[in-house]
């Protein structure tokens, strides 16, 4: 099977296994895993913070980020199509009483201007404003990079209104590698930070939320207990973030050409629809349009044949490179969709 549903599959590798079976271990809720306070240090210091914290998932890291920085009843301005919005199962209003106020992006960026625009009015009859948060790589954008300078402009906005700034960087490496921008560069506009370590980086189980030093990292901690995502000697799996920080970024570009590549070949189907320059990182959005056949039809016919990957729309499809899949097997994956959706 060529499994190009996410990048979530990925497989820990001989090596990486290799780490975490012999990582030194103690109670994390203690605070007494060396392995995790070692990864924590490693992404902090990677983004340019003072703090981080582990946690099981990208959407607990998020969920906590919006809770740690808004009060019940307060408004959180995303792009709609946002994970955020779309995925986590209004976790942000069952969990941090939080309303989300939506803006329709260009593939999952808004315009600075927009963002500003949406910021509610101080007064007695509005909800308040207390957090923006933004999604680098954009998911349901196709992997879409957010530029810098929008992010810059969206921060001074920000900070002019006293809005505290979240970054859901589930693939902030996609777009640090895409781009030769540091890391550090992008997360020195957001308060908080949470990047996934189980989706291209490779490592079976975890994600961080970086930040500075004080009372939001302290209140991250609390409600990391209450969410119940404290875990005990969680230094076995740190070693696997630890192993995917220090050897698997570099490599994020093979899935970055590989997906292009996908795009190109899809692009040479009659009945496919796809914009090639679109595709900036791993992830590719097509369209399969005048097909007969509905989208779960063409699912389960391309998993007869050998490719798996998820429809996100009637005739929408989505397909994901890592580093499970290598190039002879994109070309496979290019031939079995020609032969499938021709
Ligand atoms: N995304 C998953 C699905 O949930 C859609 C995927 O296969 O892409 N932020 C972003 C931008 C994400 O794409 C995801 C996962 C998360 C957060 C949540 O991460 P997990 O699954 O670790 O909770």
């Amino acid at each position: 099977m060529i499994d190009l549903r996410s990048d979530t599959v990925t497989q820990p590798s001989d090596m990486m296994r290799e780490a975490m079976c012999c990582a030194p271990v103690g109670d994390d809720v203690y605070g007494e895993d060396p392995t995790v306070n070692r990864m924590q240090e490693i992404a902090a210091a990677l983004l340019g913070k003072t703090a981080a914290l582990y946690v099981p998932s990208g959407i607990m890291a998020n969920q906590l980020s919006i809770r740690a920085q808004t009060q019940p009843g307060d408004e959180v301005i995303i792009e709609s199509s946002a994970h955020i919005v779309l995925y986590e199962h209004g976790a942000a209003a069952a969990l941090a009483g939080a309303q989300l106020h939506g803006i329709t992006g260009d593939r999952g960026i808004l315009e600075p201007e927009q963002v500003e625009a949406a910021i509610q009015p101080k007064d007695p009859y509005h909800p308040r404003t207390s957090l923006i948060c933004l999604e680098n790589t954009h998911n349901s954008g196709g992997g879409s990079i957010y530029p810098l300078a929008k992010i810059e402009r969206t921060r001074s906005i920000a900070q002019a209104h006293g809005i505290a700034m979240h970054l859901d960087g589930a693939r902030l490496f996609n777009a640090v590698v895409a781009t030769g921008i540091p890391a550090a560069e992008y997360a020195r506009h957001f308060d908080t930070v949470s990047f996934c370590l189980s989706k291209g980086l490779g490592a079976p189980v975890g994600s961080l939320i970086v930040t500075n030093d004080g009372p939001i990292i302290e209140q991250l901690r609390r409600s990391r207990r209450m969410y119940g995502g404290g875990m005990r000697q969680a230094g076995i799996l740190a070693a696997a973030g630890i192993y995917a920080l220090e050897r698997n970024i570099p490599r994020l570009k093979e899935d970055h050409d590989n997906a292009r590549r996908l795009a190109e070949l899809l692009n040479k189907v009659a009945t496919v629809s796809v914009d090639v320059n679109h595709v900036e990182t791993n992830i590719v959005i097509f369209d399969v349009v005048g097909s007969s056949r509905s989208a779960s039809e063409i699912v389960d016919a391309l998993r007869k044949h050998g490719v798996l990957l998820n429809a996100v729309g009637k005739t929408t499809f989505r397909a994901v490179t890592h580093l499970g899949v290598d190039a002879q097997e994109i070309e496979q994956a290019g031939q079995i969709l020609f032969q499938v959706l021709s």
